[in-house]
């Protein structure tokens, strides 16, 4: 057998260390993690993925941590059901591949997961482009899924596009604020409120938790509270983006929160909108490498020096870019909007 199905082979059987291998091989984009990755691909498309992202400090890796915990106390129906659902947690960090201080305190205050054999715990820490980030957390989560865990917790910083990207690959994304963080609704990001199913206020221990909730209110009923697209049928009545609050450090207001992140993914199967947010992720994953190999593929092939050279014609608006890929594809010679426009020009003297 080829290493790579080897190593399959050992993920499926649930062995820790060649999970950990096949997410090394993956985040590094190494062709065994992608050949391996291909053999667990038909096992995959089962798991529950929530995204949880919000501005720095704002206690998502405590409460990612508490909703493990929380999700490890007991069966749920839906969730496996006759045990306690297997969780993974992705914690990703796009902002500095230097942040040892994040990633040290992550692990250690997700020290009181260890030894729960149905806990697993990956920190990611940026290489490349946040869109690279985008793709390989994608990996990463489809390989947790295939690995058998049925709760995928995904943390992200920030509400930047590679939030939303990472997002738009969860079944269901947590908005996490604290108090004095969002007390503008000029300061809350764009964005954010589209991308949100469940709002939480954490460190509601905090003075002005409830100035926070008031805010996040207005600005949901001003946003008319749409709560992402309406399910496709439009018979389903629209989730309400709910408001939550949390102390992560105390696990208060966690079980509320579990129990709101069920609600909204019975939402999403009664809706069909589980259905087609699955499709989505997989359209939105194969596009992606589409684009990529096809892109890759064309420069291999081409003479060195070309796309420099079409590049240098765009700029100096010698050519429109539509039109310069039409003639680097050798879809028919592109109209040339020089001469075009010296023969207008040309036209209009004569
Ligand atoms: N008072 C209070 N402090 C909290 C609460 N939740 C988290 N904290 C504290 O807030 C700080 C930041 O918590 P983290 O969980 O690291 O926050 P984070 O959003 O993951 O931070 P980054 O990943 O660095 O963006 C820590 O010192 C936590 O102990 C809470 O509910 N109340
Ligand atoms: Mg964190």
């Amino acid at each position: 057998m080829s290493d790579h199905a080897v190593l399959a082979q050992a993920v499926r059987a649930g062995q820790r260390l060649a999970l950990a291998r096949l997410l090394s091989l993956i985040e590094n984009e190494q062709p065994q993690g992608e050949a391996a990755l291909g053999e667990l691909y038909p096992l995959t498309g089962r798991a529950y993925m929530v995204g949880v992202t919000g501005a720095p400090g704002t206690g998502k890796s405590s409460l990612v941590n508490e909703l493990a915990k929380t999700l490890r106390a007991k069966t749920y129906p839906g969730l496996h059901g006759s045990r306690p659902p297997a969780v993974a947690i992705v914690a990703v960090d796009p902002t500095s591949p230097f942040s040892g201080g994040a990633i040290l305190g992550d692990r250690i205050r997700m020290r009181d997961l260890a030894g729960d054999a149905g806990v697993f715990v990956r920190s990611m820490a940026s290489r490349g482009s946040l869109g690279g980030l985008a793709h390989t957390t994608s990996s990463v989560a489809d390989a947790l899924d295939a690995a058998g865990f049925e709760v995928i917790l995904i943390e992200t910083v920030g509400a930047g596009q590679a939030e939303v990207d990472i997002a738009r690959h969860a079944h269901t994304t947590l908005v996490i604020q604290s108090p004095g963080m969002g007390d503008d609704i000029q300061a809350l990001k764009a964005g954010i409120l589209e991308i949100a199913d469940l709002l939480v206020v954490n460190k509601a221990d905090l003075p002005g938790a409830e100035n926070a909730v008031r805010v996040l209110r207005a600005a949901l009923d001003l946003a008319g509270n749409a709560g992402g697209p309406a399910a496709s049928g439009g018979t389903e009545a629209r989730w309400q983006v709910p408001i939550l609050q949390t102390v992560a450090t105390t696990g208060q207001g966690v079980e509320q929160l579990v129990e709101a992140l069920l609600r909204h993914r019975e939402y999403l199967q009664a809706s069909g909108l589980w259905r087609e947010r699955g499709q989505q992720r997989v359209a939105a994953a194969l596009d992606a490498r589409l684009r990529d190999r096809l892109a890759e593929r064309w420069h291999a092939a081409q003479p060195d020096g070309c796309y420099p050279e079409m590049l240098a014609r765009v700029v100096r608006r010698e050519l429109s870019p539509a039109a310069a890929v039409q003639e680097m594809l050798g879809d028919g010679p592109a109209p040339d909007s020089a001469a075009r426009l010296r023969a207008a020009q040309a036209g209009v003297r004569r």
